[in-house]
């Protein structure tokens, strides 16, 4: 590994002069977005200790009671964001309809879906948390307030995605449809330096990561698939996997993406679509795997990156990992 100190700033420069026809929008977007992203870290990271924590009496459109925490971060992104030039609108967890650039800002040639705070149900625990990103190019003829179509467009036209990993170290890791690369927070300084440069995942790995507590609402192809995980099967030189599920999106997919393995939520018989949301959770962590080598489907055997959005919200099912991991599951679905 060189010695040289790479910031993140460094990086999405190298990065946009290596994309010909660049016009450094897109570097000047990503790093308003670092520093929206260090301020919500400079608040999550000591959540215990100032009056942040615990519920607000107010619920967001998911109907879910908003932690305070998810609130401010949603905030800051939105403030952070709405000036730089760069955006002709927004899209979030924690709010029903697109979000408009005030009209004294001028209007860009991105739109912007991000998930807050991901996971914010283990906030007063002290689980890892995570911030998700996912950034499109306009269809709309520039100049006016973005659309609808703006943001219905498929994973696959993402022009970057990513996340931050608020956890023992505070990570960021993302793609620009060139490679994945990670970047961990020196608190002494206050920036992003590389520290996994171009990740790729594992092809393949013993760990499947989802909520077995869901096990008896799943298809039989699903069920299947978990009782196979679960087997010694000597004929096939097969050990048991291993069940690793934290509960933070963001966290399982993470240690997915660097470990290898497979992490699901599938559809059952109570949510059809499962419950992680298409545009600002499955579609960026989707794109950032698939860039790493793996792959992500819809446990029907649709590519995730190719489903055709219709809602900010929509849910989706999602089997995202290893390559041999995801093709060993959709051979169960497949069979149900
Ligand atoms: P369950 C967190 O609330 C979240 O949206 C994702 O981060 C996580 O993967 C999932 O829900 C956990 O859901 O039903 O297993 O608690």
């Amino acid at each position: 590994m060189s010695n040289k100190v790479i910031t993140i700033e460094r990086h999405i420069i190298e990065q946009e002069r290596a994309s010909n026809g660049a016009t450094g929008d897109f570097s000047a977007l990503l790093r308003d977005l670092t520093l929206a992203i260090k301020l919500i870290n400079r608040d999550v990271s000591r959540a215990g200790l100032i009056d942040i924590l615990g519920s607000t009496e107010m619920t967001n459109i998911q109907g879910e009671t908003v932690q305070k925490l998810d609130e401010f971060a949603d905030g800051v992104i939105y403030r952070a964001m709405d000036h730089g030039g760069h955006l002709c609108g927004m899209a979030s967890e924690e709010n029903e309809h697109i979000l408009p650039i005030p009209d004294e800002y001028p209007k860009g040639k991105y739109v912007l879906l991000f998930d807050p705070l991901d996971g914010s149900s283990n906030i007063d625990a002290n689980v890892s948390i995570g911030t998700i990103f996912s950034i499109l190019r306009r269809v709309t003829p520039e100049g006016g307030d973005g659309t609808k179509e703006d943001f219905f467009q498929p994973g696959y036209k993402q022009i970057a995605a990513g996340y931050t990993i608020y956890g023992p170290s505070t990570m960021l890791v993302y793609t620009a449809g060139r490679g994945v690369y990670g970047f961990t927070l020196d608190p002494s300084v206050g920036e992003f330096l590389l520290s996994h440069n171009n990740i790729r995942i594992p092809e393949h790995n013993s760990i499947y990561s989802v909520n077995e507590g869901n096990y008896h609402k799943w298809s039989e192809g699903m069920r299947n698939y978990i009782d196979w995980c679960k087997k010694d099967i000597p004929e096939e030189k097969k050990k048991a996997y291993s069940l690793r599920y934290i509960g933070s999106m963001v966290a399982d997919v993470h240690r997915t993406l660097l470990y290898g393995g497979v992490f699901l939520y599938p559809a059952d018989v109570k949510s059809h679509k499962g419950k992680l949301r298409l545009l600002y959770e499955a579609n960026p962590m989707s794109f950032v795997i698939e860039q790493a080598g793996g792959k992500a489907t819809d446990g029907q055997g649709k590519r995730l990156l190719e489903i055709i959005p219709d809602d900010l919200h929509q849910r989706t099912p999602l089997v995202v990992g290893s390559p041999k991991n995801v093709d060993e599951v959709e051979r169960f679905l497949n069979h149900s």
